[in-house]
């Protein structure tokens, strides 16, 4: 069909964080990030130009109207405003990424709607100019057009703020430890920009992630997760410190992050390579490798039976194709 296309996108966890922006409008981060794309974790979604009378979104089964809808709309414009295309469009989404995990549906959301839109629109974009793309949508959505592990340079400006695969000497594998009864927490775009507006802690941090990318990215490529780890968690930990003392704080955990925090020292203690990280919510991940991930996920599962554990290996980037499959 002329004018459709399908793409489906993983969701990635940053090692080291992207929290504040330099440009609200364009999405240029403050920081660099690196993150590892997960498998399973998935978005697939459909774009027809001509197929509905105005822009529409279904999105797991559901029609969306309101702030949903005009997200979709407003990254629409972007592409028709690049393309011949101009009618409006017809999206269906469908997520493979647990909404209770906690897990951000935007990553792969994004990255798939730039993906199928950009095609369907007949744009022939490299891989830079999708991640600058994807960006536009939702700033960790540059991430997510590749596999493996993954940088995101912040740049200076649109055409210097992409994302792109680098090397990475080990088989990493993610724990996600889902907690029960999470509350409905403030968006991390609201929360970043009250970081960066309001936290007196938060210039240390953003100074020190950037050495803290160098390190973390120079020790996976030589593979030596037990240099990065503790990075990895530092980074993640200094984050969320930023928003405790933004005005007023920000405080993403429940009494149960802490639990898990403790049983991810705990899995070290017994020798496993273990570290946490946490996003904008109150769920842990844990860091881990392909060699240890079965023998981690059995050993948490015992030790938080509340909890739902899921073990996560490495993924792929984008996958484009010509035509509806939704
Ligand atoms: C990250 N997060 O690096 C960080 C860590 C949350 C905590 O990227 O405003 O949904 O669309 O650019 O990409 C979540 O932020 O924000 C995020 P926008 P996005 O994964």
């Amino acid at each position: 069909m002329k004018g459709a296309a399908t793409a489906t996108a993983h969701a990635n966890i940053a090692l080291i964080k992207y929290w504040g922006k330099a440009d609200d409008r364009l999405h240029l981060p403050r920081t660099s990030s690196l993150s590892v794309t997960l498998d399973g974790l998935e978005t697939t979604t459909t774009v027809v130009f001509g197929g509905a009378p105005q822009d529409e979104l279904v999105l797991d089964g559901v029609p969306r109207s309101g702030e949903q809808l005009r997200r979709v709309s407003v990254f629409l414009d972007l592409i028709r405003s690049r393309s011949v295309e101009s009618r409006p469009a017809r999206v269906v989404s469908q997520n493979r990424v647990s909404t209770a995990a906690g897990l951000a549906s935007s990553a792969s959301g994004f990255a798939a709607l730039a993906a199928a839109g950009a095609r369907a629109a007949g744009l022939d974009l490299d891989d830079r100019a999708l991640s600058r793309l994807a960006r536009r949508g939702s700033g960790s959505a540059s991430r997510s057009v590749f596999g493996g592990l993954v940088v995101w340079h912040a740049g200076s400006d649109d055409a210097t703020s992409f994302a792109e695969p680098v090397p990475c000497g080990t088989d990493l594998s993610v724990l996600v430890i889902t907690l029960s009864g999470a509350p409905k927490a403030i968006s991390s775009r609201e929360a970043m920009r009250r970081t960066v507006r309001t936290s007196p802690l938060y210039e240390a941090w953003a100074t020190r992630s950037t050495e803290d990318l160098r390190e973390v990215s120079a020790a996976l490529e030589r593979g030596d997760l037990e240099s990065a780890g503790p990075v990895i968690e530092a980074n993640a930990l200094g984050m969320h410190a930023t928003m405790l003392a933004a005005r007023p704080a920000i405080l993403y955990w429940m009494p149960e992050t802490l639990g898990a925090l403790a049983a991810v020292r705990e899995a070290r203690a017994a020798g496993f390579p273990a570290w946490a990280t946490i996003d904008a919510g109150p769920n842990v991940k844990v860091v881990t490798d392909a060699a240890h991930s079965a023998d981690l996920l059995g050993w948490m599962r015992r030790r938080l039976p509340e909890a739902t554990v899921t073990a996560n290996g490495m993924g792929h980037g984008v996958r484009v194709r010509e035509g509806a499959e939704l």
